[in-house]
């Protein structure tokens, strides 16, 4: 089944550590990278790059959530402050199985559209994906950077 996540990184070598998580996914698109202004969280944090991939997944929607949690370890992601910065983080956006709807799983993620450092991404691999006028809805400044 198909599924399409999203990954950030600001703090550590950003782009090391968004390429070690998605070697070891099945990738059917990569999306440009975009370096974004941090959305939420305290103050004085280091930029993000964030990038979009859709996947290829024998997984349930749960058990990608653990997939993608064990990445966040293995790039020795450590849980501080809420949307505080971090090595790594695995966001499910959408999964083909259709929707979840559970305390610790949403599906589709329901602020994605307000977040212009998940949109641009996703709008570039998959803008069928996307309403039409998605950017007049969505915060936060994103600048497409070199490849990974
Ligand atoms: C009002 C208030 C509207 C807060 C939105 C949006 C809060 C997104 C947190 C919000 C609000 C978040 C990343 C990030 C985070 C990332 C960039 C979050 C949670 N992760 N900023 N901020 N990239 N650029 O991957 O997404 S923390
Ligand atoms: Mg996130
Ligand atoms: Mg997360």
């Amino acid at each position: 089944m198909k599924a399409y996540l999203s990954l950030g990184s600001n703090i550590g070598d950003r782009r090391a550590l968004l390429r070690e998580a998605v070697s070891s996914l099945r990738v059917v698109q990569l999306s440009p990278v975009y370096e974004t202004e941090p959305v939420g969280g305290p103050p004085g944090q280091q930029k993000y790059l964030n990038i979009v991939v859709e996947i290829e997944t024998d997984l349930t929607p749960r058990e990608l959530l653990g997939a993608c949690h064990r990445l966040e370890a293995a790039a020795d992601r450590v849980r501080g402050e809420r949307w505080g910065p971090r090595t790594l983080d695995v966001d499910i956006l959408w999964h083909e199985s259709g929707p979840v709807d559970e305390p610790d799983l949403i599906l589709p993620h329901p602020r994605m559209q307000e977040r212009r450092f998940v949109m641009a991404p996703l709008a570039d691999i998959a803008p069928g994906m996307v309403q039409p006028d998605w950017d007049d809805h969505a915060e936060g400044r994103v600048d497409q950077v070199d490849p990974l």
